[in-house]
């Protein structure tokens, strides 16, 4: 049986969706983040050396990051569907989007977050004002302009299928639901993009969504 290795408020909310959209039966360890620093707890590093989650086991199989894990639950267990068909431009397009989602939607979200605790974290007054101008100097200069600029990007390529892939839905749209999720927390992304805004409205109310929630238990994404 799979075991899906859960830490809260984390990407590995999307793994249970997945699973939940399959239909497979699976088994959730849980893990609490440390309240004050927000990472993972030291036995994580027993499961994967990283210490992240996401991490699966199956059987003799140990799986970490998200997109692996993804494309190989379902190619494994998808019978064919959530995976466009191969040589398709929707199977290019699934793969760009599977792809973009930890690697070029991500990194931004992450500088604003880390960029946004330096700002709140209390510091000497002599340091204060220099911790908060190079935040805001970074924020400004490079995190800003490159989120707005995925964000409006995104927000074109779903004006032209309902999906990230194409027409139909996929485990792509699976994988781009976290920094979708992680932008409208904590990146400026809210009803003034209305494809995209409309996406996490469909994809909330998708049933296997909503029992995905029930097992991961509370989902707040760090702002
Ligand atoms: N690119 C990796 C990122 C894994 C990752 O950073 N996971 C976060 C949860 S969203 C984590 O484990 N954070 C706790 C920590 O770094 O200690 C993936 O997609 O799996």
């Amino acid at each position: 049986m799979v075991v899906v290795h859960h830490l809260n408020n984390s990407r590995s909310q999307r793994v249970l969706w997945l699973l939940e959209e399959l239909g497979l039966a699976y088994e959730v360890r849980r893990y609490q983040r440390d309240a004050k620093t927000m990472l993972a707890p030291p036995e994580l590093r027993a499961v994967h050396p990283l210490g992240k989650s996401p991490v699966i086991s199956d059987g003799d199989v140990t799986l970490a990051e998200s997109g692996a894990i993804v494309e190989y639950l379902a190619s494994r267990y998808g019978n064919g569907t959530l995976i466009p068909k191969a040589n398709t431009p929707e199977h290019l397009r699934y793969l760009y989007w599977m792809h973009f989602a930890e690697g070029s939607a991500m990194p931004p979200l992450l500088l604003k977050l880390i960029f946004d605790r330096i700002e709140k974290t209390p510091a000497p007054f002599f340091v204060r004002p220099i911790a908060r101008m190079i935040a805001q100097r970074a924020k400004q200069m490079m995190v800003l302009p490159n989120l707005e600029r995925q964000l409006d990007y995104m927000e074109g390529e779903l004006g032209r299928h309902e999906w990230f892939a194409g027409p139909a839905f996929t485990a792509a749209d699976i994988q781009m639901s976290f920094p979708l999720e992680a932008a409208s927390t904590r990146g400026g992304l809210n009803e003034g993009r209305p494809k995209l805004w409309a996406f996490l409205k469909r994809i909330h109310e998708r049933p296997a969504y909503q029992r995905a929630l029930e097992k991961g238990g509370k989902y707040e994404l760090l702002r």
